[in-house]
């Protein structure tokens, strides 16, 4: 029963896409709450004027009739309204006429910290477009249709997941950077609440949960730091300070404290889950750092074009989504079911069997 998930989508093509397997039959999917997490995502101190283009929505081309999921793979379409303006120099077939509307001139000023340079070394490509594509953060929308999916599996579980920003001074510090022609980034935290013990598992280094997590959060654009609860605060703690002792009253087995971060040996331990991650600045730079141009190797200035001055808070729907598919996956893996209802009652019977009290 394993949920997986498959994207795919430029971010000046004609659409991404996110294919999901491994969802029960019968579950009742919402649009507009899928909508409403990809309109979270759009929004945002400091994004591009690109989202002024976008609005986007999703649309289903399998997997579901009458709202209800078929046990199928659900095939989620999120399309790209800026595609209109590059359907020349992003045509997936070779163009007719005349070359036109953005996207002709190939990309020769690789940017510090984007894809361009290595993308055109490991492809062999001439046009760091080709490599820009794809590696852009507008991939993350796919995600975020995904994840809302997931969060609707989770929900029937009594699993919530939310992610927020961290720190109250962003809006100052995209300001400023602004002002600067500069970028920022920033750190997210997602938090999951009604997380059963036994989710992931020691056995393998593959089925650690927190390894899964911070795959996942890892595998999002500009993210270089993942930490589960106190993370990197714990290496200069003692022992003594840093655990969560374990407590049991007739309602079962409880903690008073979460520095763990709701996972021990790779595995939930019935705590609310605590994730969080670090964004660099964004790469696109409107005072370009140095480069070197691609065709005539010379010293230059890297590329400069629209972008966001800080994408923090898409982030955080972002990893919201990331970390909801993961319990999500890791749910279907203990609780099986090609039904809804096989799902539910798996959950129910392993609840009542182990001496937890969800609080
Ligand atoms: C991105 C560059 C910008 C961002 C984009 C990510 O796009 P554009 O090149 O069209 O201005 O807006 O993110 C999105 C489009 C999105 O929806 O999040 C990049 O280079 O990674």
């Amino acid at each position: 029963m394993a949920l997986r998930l498959t994207t795919a989508g430029e971010s000046h093509g004609p659409a991404l896409l996110a294919l999901v397997e491994g969802l029960p039959a019968g579950l009742v999917l919402d649009r507009s709450s899928i909508d409403e997490d990809l309109r979270r995502r759009q929004q945002g101190y400091g994004r591009s004027p690109r989202q002024q283009i976008e609005a986007d929505e999703v649309e289903v081309l399998a997997g579901l009739r009458h709202g209800r999921t078929l046990g199928t793979p659900l095939a989620l379409v999120v399309r790209n309204r800026d595609h209109e303006n590059w359907r020349w120099g992003m045509s997936p077939w070779p163009p007719e006429g005349e070359p036109e509307g953005k996207g002709k001139a190939p990309v020769t000023l690789p940017r510090p910290g984007h894809a361009d340079l290595a993308g055109v070394m490991k492809y062999g490509l001439s046009d760091a477009r080709d490599a820009l594509e794809r590696a852009s953060a507008r991939h993350t929308a796919a995600i975020v249709a995904a994840g809302a999916v997931a969060k609707t599996l989770l929900r029937e579980i009594g699993i919530a997941v939310e992610g927020r920003v961290l720190g109250d001074d962003l809006e100052r510090r995209i300001d400023e950077a602004r002002a600067e022609r500069d970028t920022v980034g920033g750190v997210v935290e997602v938090i999951a609440r009604g997380v059963p013990p036994g989710l992931g598992s020691y056995a393998t280094k593959d089925e650690r949960l927190d390894a899964r997590l911070a795959a996942t959060l890892m595998g999002t654009q500009a993210v270089k730091g993942v930490e589960i609860g106190d993370g990197f605060a714990l290496a200069g703690k003692r022992g003594s300070e840093a655990h969560d002792e374990i407590l049991r009253d007739e309602e079962g087995y409880r903690r008073e404290t979460n520095r763990a971060g709701g996972i021990e040996a790779g595995v939930s331990n019935g705590e609310e889950i605590v994730v969080r991650a670090a964004m660099k600045p964004l790469p696109t730079l409107m005072r370009p750092l140095r480069s070197a141009d691609l065709e005539t190797g010379e010293a230059t200035e890297a590329l400069v074009e629209r972008s966001d001055v800080a994408a923090v808070e898409a982030l955080a729907v972002v990893a919201e989504a990331c970390v909801a598919f993961e319990l999500a996956r890791a749910a279907r893996e203990k609780f099986g079911g090609d039904s809804l209802a096989d799902f539910v009652a798996a959950h129910r019977a392993y609840i009542e069997r182990i001496p937890w009290s969800p609080r």
